[in-house]
């Protein structure tokens, strides 16, 4: 990350995201490497009802809103009608894991050429934090407030395991935990970006994405809880490249 702003980033409106959130740290990134690349005057959002569609207001691009859980079905949509658009969808964990796993799995099926940008903060955050399917077990959320257990929820669900065994472009997660893993996650982000230039697939990047209003905790224990707890569960990495790791 340099300090120079981004040009797609606009400073004028205000994003209304909580005090030490993540979802700016991740649209900071979108727009270096969307620079780095050239590429701002073709990026087009697709922003869900959550908490990430504040970008709307963070961003300069253009932005369609998907419904909750349609963002990257959406995305796929208007990647065939605008192949020349860089299309990015950005929808939290609950939208693309939860309402909407069906679209992400069958978006992964049939290769889309789009980005999937996925905020992991492992809650409904807009709602008020209640469990997600990416809740950790043991977790208080607001709809489980003795703790996540296995044999009443069910088991939070690691999407990457199952997308891993497809035939796409480029599948990768990433942390906001340390700077080093912040400039890490920019990296992703714009291979990713790359690899849907070249026409190459679909690329998914999950970030695991500090919320310190529905975690109750300061924004530094957010992050210690991704580095000691939320990353063991959801381990950090590429796990589909084909042109190699960064
Ligand atoms: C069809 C539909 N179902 C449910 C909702 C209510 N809703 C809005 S945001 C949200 C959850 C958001 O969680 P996530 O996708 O993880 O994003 P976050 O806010 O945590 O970034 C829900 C259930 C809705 N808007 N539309
Ligand atoms: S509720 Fe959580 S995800 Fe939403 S803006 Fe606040 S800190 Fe960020
Ligand atoms: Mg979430």
């Amino acid at each position: 990350m340099n300090c120079k702003i981004p040009n797609g980033i606009d400073m004028s409106q205000q994003a209304s995201w909580c005090p030490g959130c993540g979802h700016g740290i991740i649209v900071r990134l979108l727009a270096e490497a969307a620079q780095e690349l050239g590429i701002d005057d073709r990026m087009i959002m697709v922003e869900d009802v959550a908490c990430g569609e504040f970008a709307q207001f963070a961003l300069k691009y253009n932005t369609i809103m998907g419904a909750h859980g349609r963002p990257i079905v959406t995305a796929a949509g208007i990647k065939r009608v605008r192949p020349d658009a860089i299309v990015v969808a950005h929808p939290g964990d609950g939208s693309a894991y939860s309402i909407g796993v069906e679209s992400t799995l069958h978006c992964a099926l049939r290769n889309e050429n789009i980005l999937a940008l996925v905020v992991n903060n492992s809650v409904f955050g807009m709602t008020g934090g209640q469990m997600s399917p990416t809740s950790l077990v043991d977790m208080k959320t607001t709809s489980s407030p003795h703790g996540r257990s296995i044999k009443k929820d069910g088991s939070p669900i690691d999407v990457t395991k199952i997308l891993g065994q497809l035939d796409i472009a480029y599948l990768a997660r990433g942390s906001l935990d340390s700077p080093a893993n912040v400039i890490r996650t920019g990296k992703m982000i714009k291979k990713a970006l790359q690899k849907q230039m070249n026409g190459e697939g679909f690329c998914l990047v999950e970030v695991l994405s500090p919320c310190p209003t529905n975690w109750n905790m300061t924004p530094v224990d957010a992050l210690e809880f991704i580095k000691k707890k939320q990353s063991v569960t959801y381990p950090t990495g590429e796990f589909i490249d084909k042109g190699g790791a960064i």
